[in-house]
C-alpha cells in the first residue's frame, strides 16, 4: 500500500477517537498529538505539520455541528478535509485537446522514474481510447532507447527513436514530426536525466521546451526524497506555467507524506502518482480520495450524506432506557426500521473503515422481516411489547392466531430481539469502558 506506515498510525489515531467515552479538549489534544508524530515520521515539513494540526485542533471543536452529524463523525472530517486541503484538495487532470498532437515533455532528476512513468502514463491513456505514442530525446545514457522502445512495444505503443541521433533537440522536433504523421493525440516525450539539482535541470527543460513547443511539462519527482522534493517543485513551477508534476515510487517510501505535501505547498499541481514499478501502477491524483485511504476509510462522504438523508434522529430515550437495561420491542423496531433507511448495516461499518463482526441475520435488515414483525407486534398487548419475556406458549399461540402467523414466526420475533438486545448491551458495555465498540452514529445511539 502507498505510505503504510503513515495510514496506519493516522488509523490508530482516528480508532483511539472511536474507542473513547467522551469527547473533550483532552481527547483532542491527544488526537493532534498523534497526527503531529506521524506527519512528522512521514518526513512532512515541521512548520506544515503545525499549521495542519492547528487547523484541526480549531475545527474539532467546533460548537455548530450541522444537523444529523456526531461529534465523531466531525472530527473524522475534519482530519479529512484538513489533509485534503494542503495536498491541493482538488484532482487536476492533464490537459488532452482530443483528436489534435497534445506534446507532453517530461522532466526529472536523474532516476526519478521519467521513462517508467512514461510507459504507465502512455497505456494509461492508451486504454481510455486516446491514441498514445512516445519519443526517446534522451541521448545521454545508454540503453535508454531500449528501455523505452521495450516498455512501448510490450504494451503496443508507437515508438520513436534514434540512437544514431546525437542531439537531443533534433531527436525531439523528429519525433514530434513523426508522431503527428501517425495522428496521435497524446505525445510522451522522454528527456535525458543527467541532473543531479534543480538548476541544470530547469535551464536544459527551458531548451527543450523552446525547440518543440510542449503543451505541458511535467516534472517527475521521486517521493523516496520527502520534504525535499518541494525545492525541486518551487524551481520548476518558477521557471514555467505549464508545468505539472507526478510524484513516484509513494510505495514503500516512509517519506512519500512529506514529498506530496511539499510540492502540494509550492502550488504546482500533483497530477499523477506512481505507486509501483508495474506498468499499471499509476493513478491520477485525487487528494480526498487519497486521504480517505489513508486513514483506511474509503468513504466518510458517503456516510455522512446517508444519514443526513435518512434524517435519523438521535432517539434519546430510547438510549436512557437502555442504558437502565430496559430494551423493548418497539424500540427494536424503531432500530431496524432505522437500520433499514441507511442500508445494509455491515456496509455502513465498512465505510467506517471499521470491521466489526455482526451476528447473522444481522447482516442485513430485509423488508419481508419487517413487515412480518409490525404484523405480529400488532396483535401484542402493551405490556407483551415492553416486556417480551412474559410471552410463554398461550400468549404464543394467541399472537400468532391474532396475527395471521404461525408460531415459528413469533419465536423468530423473539429470537431477533433477544440477539439485538444482546448485542446492544455488549456495544454499550463496551463503549462505556472506553474501547473498541461502535462508532458514534446517530440513529445507532445506544448500541
Ligand atoms: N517502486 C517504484 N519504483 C519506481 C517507480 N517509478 C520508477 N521506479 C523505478 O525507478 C528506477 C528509475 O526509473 P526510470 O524510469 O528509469 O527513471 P528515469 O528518470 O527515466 O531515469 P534516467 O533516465 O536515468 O534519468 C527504475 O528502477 C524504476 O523501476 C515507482 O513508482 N515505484
Ligand atoms: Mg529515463
Amino acid at each position: 500500500m502507498v505510505l503504510e506506515g503513515l495510514g496506519k498510525s493516522l488509523n490508530s489515531a482516528l480508532k483511539r477517537l472511536f474507542g473513547a467515552n467522551v469527547i473533550d479538549e483532552e481527547l483532542v489534544k491527544e488526537l493532534v498529538k498523534d497526527i503531529q508524530r506521524a506527519l512528522l515520521v512521514a518526513d512532512v515539513d515541521v512548520s506544515l505539520v503545525m499549521a495542519i494540526t492547528e487547523r484541526v485542533r480549531k475545527q474539532a471543536l467546533d460548537e455548530n455541528l450541522p444537523r444529523g452529524v456526531s461529534r465523531r463523525e466531525h472530527i473524522i472530517k475534519v482530519v479529512w478535509d484538513t489533509l485534503a486541503y494542503f495536498l491541493g484538495e482538488k484532482p487536476i487532470p492533464l490537459t488532452i485537446r482530443p483528436g489534435k498532437p497534445n506534446l507532453i515533455m517530461m522532466i526529472g532528476i536523474q532516476g526519478s522514474g521519467k521513462t517508467t512513468t512514461i510507459g504507465k502514463l502512455a497505456r494509461y491513456y492508451q486504454k481510455r481510447g486516446i491514441r498514445t505514442g512516445v519519443i526517446c530525446a534522451d541521448n545521454f545514457r545508454p540503453g535508454a532507447y531500449s528501455q523505452l522502445k521495450q516498455l512501448a512495444e510490450r504494451s503496443n505503443i508507437p515508438f520513436y527513436g534514434d540512437e544514431s541521433e546525437k542531439d537531443a533537440v533534433k531527436l525531439a522536433k523528429k519525433g514530434y514530426k513523426e508522431m503527428k504523421k501517425k495522428n496521435m493525440e497524446l505525445i510522451l516525450l522522454d528527456t535525458s536525466g543527467r541532473h543531479r539539482e534543480e538548476v541544470g535541470l530547469i535551464k536544459e527543460m527551458k531548451d527543450i521546451a523552446k525547440a518543440v513547443k510542449p503543451h505541458e511539462i511535467v516534472l517527475v519527482i521521486d517521493g523516496t526524497l520527502g520534504q525535499q522534493a518541494g525545492a525541486q517543485a518551487a524551481a520548476f513551477k518558477k521557471a514555467t506555467e505549464i508545468g505539472s508534476i507526478v510524484v513516484t515510487k509513494l510505495d514503500g517510501s516512509a517519506k512519500g507524506g512529506g514529498a506530496l505535501s511539499a510540492v502540494a505547498a509550492t502550488g504546482a499541481p500533483i497530477k499523477f502518482i506512481g505507486t509501483g514499478e508495474g506498468m499499471d501502477a499509476i493513478e491520477p491524483f485525487n487528494p480526498t480520495k487519497f486521504v480517505g485511504r489513508l486513514l483506511g476509510m474509503s468513504d466518510i462522504r458517503g456516510l455522512i450524506e446517508k444519514v443526513k438523508e435518512a434524517q435519523i434522529e438521535i432517539d434519546e430515550d430510547a438510549t436512557m432506557r437502555l442504558m437502565k437495561g430496559k430494551f423493548t420491542l418497539t424500540d427494536m423496531m424503531a432500530q431496524l426500521k432505522q437500520l433499514k433507511k441507511m442500508g445494509p448495516i455491515g456496509k455502513i461499518l465498512e465505510m467506517m473503515g471499521m470491521k466489526y463482526k455482526l451476528p447473522e441475520g444481522m447482516a442485513e435488515v430485509q423488508e419481508e422481516n419487517l413487515k412480518r414483525f409490525e404484523v405480529i407486534m400488532n396483535s401484542m398487548t402493551k405490556q407483551e411489547l415492553d416486556e417480551p419475556k412474559i410471552i410463554k406458549s398461550s400468549r404464543l399461540k394467541r399472537i400468532a392466531r391474532g396475527s395471521g402467523t404461525s408460531e415459528r414466526d413469533v419465536r423468530e420475533l423473539l429470537k431477533q430481539y433477544e440477539m439485538m438486545k444482546k448485542m446492544m448491551k455488549q456495544m454499550s458495555k463496551s463503549r462505556r469502558r472506553g474501547r473498541g465498540g461502535f462508532p458514534d452514529i446517530p440513529g445507532l445511539a445506544g448500541m
